[in-house]
C-alpha cells in the first residue's frame, strides 16, 4: 500500500486501538459523498456510513447513517435527550472531529462526542466509512464499527 496521509493514519491508528486492522483504500476521483463513495467502492450507496455531526442542545453529537437515509431530526434529539437539533456548521464539524466534511471518519476524533447507530447498517455484511480524507474509505461490519464506535442502536431515520 502507498503511503497514508496523516488524517488517514490517525484514523488506522484509532481503529487498531479497537484492535481493528483497516484496510484503507485510496479513490483519486474522490469519495466525498455517499453517492461518490458507492460509485467508487462499486457498492449500494445504504452500505456508505455517513458520519455527521449535529448540535443537540448545544451538545455535538455524532449519527452513523446508512448512506440511503436521511436523519430525522425530531428523532436524534429524542435519542439524544434533547430538545432542539441542528446541523453541525463546518467549523464545528473540525473543531469537535479534527477532520474536514467529507472526510469525517466514524472514530479516531479529537473530542469524545456521543454517538447514534442507524439499524439499517447492521442489514448489511460489509460497510465502507470515510478514512479521514475526501479520497480515503475502509471496509468493515457494521457489528465491529458499533462495537468500536461505542455508539447507540437507535431509529432516528425519516
Ligand atoms: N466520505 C463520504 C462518504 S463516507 C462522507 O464523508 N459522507 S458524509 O455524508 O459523511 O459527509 C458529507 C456530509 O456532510 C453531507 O451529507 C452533509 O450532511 C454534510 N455537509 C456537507 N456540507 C456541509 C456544510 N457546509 N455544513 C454542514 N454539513 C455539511
Amino acid at each position: 500500500m502507498s503511503e497514508l496521509p496523516p488524517s488517514a493514519q490517525r484514523v488506522v491508528e484509532a481503529a487498531a486501538s479497537h484492535g481493528l486492522s483497516l484496510e484503507v483504500v485510496e479513490y483519486p476521483d474522490g469519495t466525498r459523498t455517499a453517492d461518490d463513495a458507492a460509485a467508487a467502492v462499486g457498492c449500494e450507496v445504504g452500505q456508505i456510513v455517513k458520519s455527521l455531526i449535529f448540535s443537540v442542545d448545544g451538545e455535538l453529537v455524532l449519527a452513523l447513517t446508512s448512506g440511503s437515509n436521511r436523519v430525522d431530526t425530531k428523532k436524534l434529539t429524542a435519542a439524544a435527550g434533547g430538545e432542539r437539533c441542528d446541523r453541525a456548521d463546518a467549523n464545528q464539524v473540525r473543531e469537535v472531529t479534527g477532520f474536514a466534511i467529507g472526510g469525517v471518519p466514524p472514530f479516531g476524533h479529537a473530542n469524545a462526542v456521543r454517538a447514534f447507530f442507524d439499524p439499517a447498517l447492521l442489514t448489511h455484511d460489509v460497510v465502507w466509512a470515510a478514512a479521514g480524507t475526501p479520497r480515503h474509505v475502509f471496509p468493515l461490519s457494521p457489528a465491529d464499527l458499533l462495537t468500536a464506535t461505542g455508539a447507540t442502536e437507535v431509529d432516528f431515520t425519516e
